[in-house]
């Protein structure tokens, strides 16, 4: 099994006489913490291109039911492009990588309800272990939990919308993502159209350079330095410290890495394309209102950035909501045939 590969079973309890006993309830809780389905398991094992999709994008960022509609989607856009898709998520404690429909109908529609969490690296533990003491829980994972479990299953692209960063004031508050540091530890390659500007990007690129993260911008057709995007705008003002050209080149980077000892992660910006993106000041305003908003409520932690979402999308009437879908099928789109290319490099 899968466990088997990532946690060999002879180490499990190894040189004492309980070892077969405890070693077989341990597998059997572990069994309940995760699973991965026999679709993409078979992908896997055949070297077929899998792409990892997020599911903090369903549950605390799209409303139901335009969250189910897109998670179609995507999911079909991952296939139609020649990959199998991953889509990653918690139902009642257990973390599933490779939802069947009605899995992420049943997770996307809790949307807003008290139990169902937002799954970071910190809370992967908690929301599992209160399963197996019969807590119902269920979660959508962040980019950091969704990269955590994509890489326990062997998946190495990713696809998704914007990447947590350095919140503004993070010099002082340490509001940092953990996206940023899941990135500085596995080795899974994201492909996103970079971070709102509600964020910090000049600290958050910073950030990552010292979490030893390689980020490269896709070039599509522009000539010498190019910004790293800010999610809604092509540009932010900030220079992507590498620029790529395609998915080939991508797909090579990352297969070169994989050859050293480097144990990071790689994150490939896409900006938002060009008809569907917005000027960078029209969104200005309503970004500093919500940030705004946001600080006078005390509104911190981990739920910044979807209260920051959800007045962006409020404020905006909804104008915001179409360059959110167009970049994110866009991104998985590319993601895929990232994947695509790697598996010819890996066959
Ligand atoms: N930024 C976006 N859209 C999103 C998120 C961030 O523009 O959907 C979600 C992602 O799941 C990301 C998470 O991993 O929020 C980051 O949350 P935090 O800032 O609390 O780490
Ligand atoms: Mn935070």
């Amino acid at each position: 099994t899968l466990f088997s590969r990532v946690l060999p079973r002879r180490s499990i309890g190894r040189g004492c006489s309980t070892t077969l006993l405890s070693g077989r309830r341990n597998l059997s809780a572990r069994d309940r913490l995760f699973r991965v389905s026999e679709e993409v398991q078979d992908a896997l094992a055949t070297g077929k291109p899998v792409v990892a999709l997020e599911t903090t994008i369903y549950t605390h960022g799209f409303p139901y039911p335009e969250n189910v509609a897109l998670s179609s989607h995507l999911e079909s856009l991952v296939r139609v492009n020649g990959g199998v898709p991953a889509t990653i998520g918690i139902l009642n404690g257990k973390a599933l990588v490779g939802m069947s429909p009605e899995e992420i109908i049943q997770l996307v529609s809790t949307t807003g309800d008290d139990n169902t969490w937002k799954i970071s690296r910190r809370d992967l533990g908690f929301i599992g272990g209160l399963g197996l003491r019969g807590q119902k829980l269920h979660g959508g994972t962040t980019i950091a939990g969704t990269m955590i479990l994509a890489h326990l299953a062997g998946i190495k692209i990713f696809a998704t919308g914007g990447l947590g960063g350095v919140h503004r004031g993070g010099e002082n508050s340490l509001d940092i993502s953990a996206d940023l540091t899941e990135l500085g530890r596995t080795p899974v390659t994201l492909i996103s159209s970079g971070c709102k500007s509600f964020l910090d990007i000049p600290r958050t690129l910073e950030y990552l350079e010292t979490q030893g993260v390689g980020v490269g911008t896709f070039a599509d057709g522009r000539a010498g330095s190019v910004d790293f995007p800010a999610f809604f705008s092509r540009d932010s003002g900030v220079p992507s410290p590498k620029v790529i050209l395609d998915e080939a080149d991508a797909a090579a980077i990352v297969y070169a890495q994989s050859q050293f000892p480097i144990h990071s992660g790689l994150l490939f910006a896409n900006p938002v394309p060009e008809h569907s993106s917005i000027p960078r000041d029209e969104l200005d305003s309503i970004i500093n209102q919500a940030v705004a908003e946001a600080d006078e409520k005390g509104i911190g932690g981990n739920a910044n950035t979807p209260y920051i979402l959800r007045r962006i999308r409020e404020l905006s009437d909804g104008a915001s909501v179409e360059a959110n879908r167009a970049l994110i099928c866009a991104n998985v789109i590319r993601g895929t045939k990232v994947a695509v290319e790697l598996a010819k490099l890996e066959r």
